[in-house]
C-alpha cells in the first residue's frame, strides 16, 4: 500500500445508542486526504475533494438510533495539476534529475504504472488521517460561533456572532468565563459587543496565555468556545501582538512519525510542544496544510503562535507553462481558503494566514500577481478578524516576484549555501545581504520562512562540511548573523523543527534531514544551538 495509487476502502459497521434518539445526529470528518466517498447502506451520502479540512453530513434521517448501519469510506490518494497539494502529471519526479528528452527514459515513462508524482516534499500520506465521529445536537441548534477580540485600555471587547438552525423562538445567551469557570460578562442575542472589565490578555509563553470561555446557549444546546483577548497588526516593519512588536521564532513542521505517518498523534503533538518550549521557541508554521485541530487548541493553551497554512504547494513550481491560465485549480484554492478560516477563525494562537507555499511567481509575473492578489483579498474579506495574511515564496528572481513583496509580510524561503553556492558560506552570506538590501528598500515586515541544511545525526566533521551537524549549525550561525542586523527583520523560522519522511529521490536519503530534531525527536547539534540563542531572544522587542 505504500505506493498505491487510487481508491482505498474502509469499511465498518456504526451504531449509535438508542437514548440518541431524538436528537440530530452528524457525521464527521475531521481530515480524509485527499478526496472521499461517503456511503451508508451502500448509498452515497456526501463526496469531499481535499485532504486536510473537515466536512460533515446529516444523518438524523439515515440513520436509526439503536440500529446499525455500514459505513464505507472510500478515498483516493491521487494528486494531480487540480489538487491541493499539487501532483506532477507530466511523469516528471519532484526530486532530482529526470534526463528529459533521452527516449530510453521517455518510453518507460509511457510504460511504467501510472504512480502519484508529488510536486512537493513530503511523504504523501493519505488516507483517513484523523478522527471521524457521530455527534449530537438536538434538533434546534448552534450552527456557528464567530469572537473577534479588541482592546480598549484596560478592557477587553468581543465581538460575537452566533449562527443558529432557526431564529424564531428561542434566545441566545452568551456568557464569558474565566479561566475558573467563573462569569465575567454575558449578552443575550445573536451578536453584539462585550466588554471584560480589566481583561486578562492572551500572550505568547513566557508570557501568559489566558483564556477564557465564550458558553453559548441556545435552548436546549450549549457550545463552549476557549478564546483568547489579543490583538494581531502590522505596522510599518513591525507584526504587533498586543500592540508590542513580536520577533517570530521557531519553525516549519510536519504532521509526520515513524509510527502515524501522517494520522493525528496527541501524545506527539505534546511532545512537541515541549520541544518547542524547550527551545525557547514561540512559533511555527503549519507547513504545508492545515494541522489537525487539537494541535491549535493545544497551541492555545501552552501560547504558541501559529502561521496557519492552506495545502497550495507547489503550485505551478518547475512546470514550465503559466499554470495561472492552465490548471483548474482556482475553485477549490478559493474553498480551502474559505474552510481554513471558518475552521480556525477564533483560535488566539493563529496569527496569520498563509495561501500557499513555493509556487511560480516569477516565469509569469502578471497573471501570477492576479491569481495571489484575489486570493489575498479574499482571505481578508473571509477572515471577521482580519488578520494578516502573506504567501510563503520560493528563492527565486525577487526582482521581477511582484506577488511576494504585495503581501502584509514577506515570507521567504531561501537555501543559500545549501541548494545554491552549497558549501560556501562566505558566497551564501554575500548572496543574502545582497537580497536582503532589496528587500529592506520595501518598507516591509520580512521574515525568513526557510533555511536550512541537511544534516544526518552522527555525521561529524572537524571542518564543517555539507550533510554534518557541525555544518548545519555553522550555517545557521552564520546566517543568523545576518539578520540581526536588520530592523525589518521579524523573524527567523527554521527548516525544518524534525526530520520527515518524503519521496524517494536521489536527493533524499530515507527523507529530509534538515530537522533540528531526528525523525523520533532527538536533538542534532544545531537544536542545543538554537536553545542557547533562542534562549536570549525575548518575544517583543527584539529589534528595539
Ligand atoms: C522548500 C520547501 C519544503 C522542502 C524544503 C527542502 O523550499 O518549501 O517543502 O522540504 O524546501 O528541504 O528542500
Amino acid at each position: 500500500y505504500r505506493n498505491h495509487y487510487g481508491y482505498a476502502y474502509y469499511r465498518r459497521n456504526i451504531t449509535v445508542p438508542s437514548y440518541y434518539k431524538g436528537q440530530r445526529l452528524v457525521l464527521r470528518f475531521d481530515a480524509v486526504t485527499h478526496f472521499a466517498k461517503i456511503y451508508l447502506n451502500g448509498v452515497l451520502l456526501t463526496q469531499h475533494k481535499g485532504g486536510f479540512l473537515p466536512f460533515e453530513v446529516d444523518i438524523t434521517d439515515k440513520l436509526c438510533a439503536g440500529e446499525s448501519a455500514e459505513l464505507v469510506v472510500a478515498v483516493d490518494n491521487r494528486i494531480n495539476h487540480s489538487t491541493l497539494p499539487v501532483g506532477n502529471e507530466e511523469g516528471t519526479s519532484f526530486m532530482g534529475a529526470d534526463n528529459a528528452g533521452v527516449p530510453g527514459v521517455e518510453a518507460a515513462k509511457r510504460w511504467r504504472k501510472p504512480q502519484n508524482l508529488p510536486n512537493f516534499d513530503f511523504f504523501n500520506y493519505a488516507g483517513i488521517n484523523r478522527p471521524v465521529r457521530i455527534y449530537t445536537t438536538p434538533k434546534a441548534y448552534i450552527k456557528d460561533v464567530t469572537l473577534v477580540t479588541d482592546i480598549r485600555g484596560t478592557d477587553g471587547i468581543v465581538n460575537y456572532q452566533v449562527k443558529t438552525s432557526d431564529t424564531d423562538g428561542q434566545e441566545v445567551v452568551l456568557q464569558i468565563l474565566d479561566a475558573n469557570g467563573n462569569e465575567v460578562a454575558q449578552a443575550k442575542g445573536t451578536s453584539g459587543e462585550i466588554v471584560i472589565p480589566d481583561a486578562k490578555l492572551w500572550e505568547p509563553y513566557p508570557g501568559t496565555p489566558y483564556l477564557y470561555t465564550a458558553a453559548v446557549t441556545f435552548g436546549d444546546d450549549y457550545y463552549e468556545e476557549p478564546f483568547g483577548v489579543r490583538t494581531v497588526r502590522v505596522e510599518g516593519t513591525s507584526f504587533l501582538i498586543n500592540g508590542k512588536p513580536f520577533y517570530f521564532k521557531g519553525f516549519g513542521k510536519h504532521e509526520d512519525s515513524a509510527f502515524h505517518g501522517r494520522g493525528m498523534d496527541v501524545c506527539l503533538d505534546v511532545k512537541d510542544v515541549n520541544l518547542i518550549h524547550w527551545l525557547h521557541a514561540n512559533s511555527f508554521r503549519t507547513s504545508h496544510y492545515p494541522y489537525a485541530e487539537e494541535m491549535y487548541r493545544l497551541c492555545d493553551r501552552e501560547g504558541i503562535v501559529i502561521i496557519d497554512e492552506v495545502p497550495a504547494v507547489g503550485i505551478g513550481a518547475g512546470a514550465g507553462i503559466n499554470p495561472y491560465e492552465t490548471f483548474p485549480i482556482r475553485e477549490h484554492h478559493e474553498q480551502v481558503i474559505k474552510d481554513m478560516i471558518a475552521r480556525d477563525k477564533n483560535h488566539p494562537c493563529v496569527v496569520m494566514w498563509s495561501l500557499g507555499n513555493e509556487p511560480d511567481t516569477e516565469n509569469f509575473p502578471e497573471s501570477a500577481y492576479k491569481y495571489w492578489h484575489s486570493l489575498y483579498e479574499l482571505a481578508h474579506e473571509t477572515d471577521p478578524s482580519n488578520r494578516p495574511v502573506t504567501l510563503v515564496c520560493c528563492q527565486n528572481n525577487y526582482e521581477k516576484d511582484m506577488v511576494t513583496r504585495s503581501m502584509d509580510v514577506v515570507c521567504i524561503n531561501r537555501y543559500y549555501g545549501w541548494y545554491n553556492l552549497s558549501g560556501d558560506l562566505d558566497a551564501a552570506c554575500y548572496g543574502l545581504n545582497l537580497e536582503l538590501d532589496f528587500w529592506e528598500k520595501q518598507n516591509k515586515p520580512v521574515m525568513i520562512t526557510e533555511y536550512g541544511a541537511d544534516a544526518v545525526a552522527g555525521i561529524h566533521e572537524c571542518v564543517p562540511e555539507m550533510f554534518s551537524e557541525e555544518f548545519q549549525v555553522e550555517f545557521y550561525k552564520r546566517q543568523n548573523a545576518q539578520f540581526d542586523k536588520r530592523k525589518f527583520f521579524i523573524g527567523e523560522h527554521v527548516w525544518n523543527f524534525a526530520d520527515f519522511a518524503t519521496v524517494q529521490g536521489c536527493m533524499r536519503v530515507d527523507g529530509n534531514k534538515k530537522g533540528l530534531f531526528t525523525r523520533e525527536r532527538r536533538p542534532k547539534m544545531a537544536a542545543h544551538y538554537f536553545k542557547e540563542r533562542w534562549g536570549e531572544i525575548p518575544n517583543f522587542e527584539y529589534k528595539g
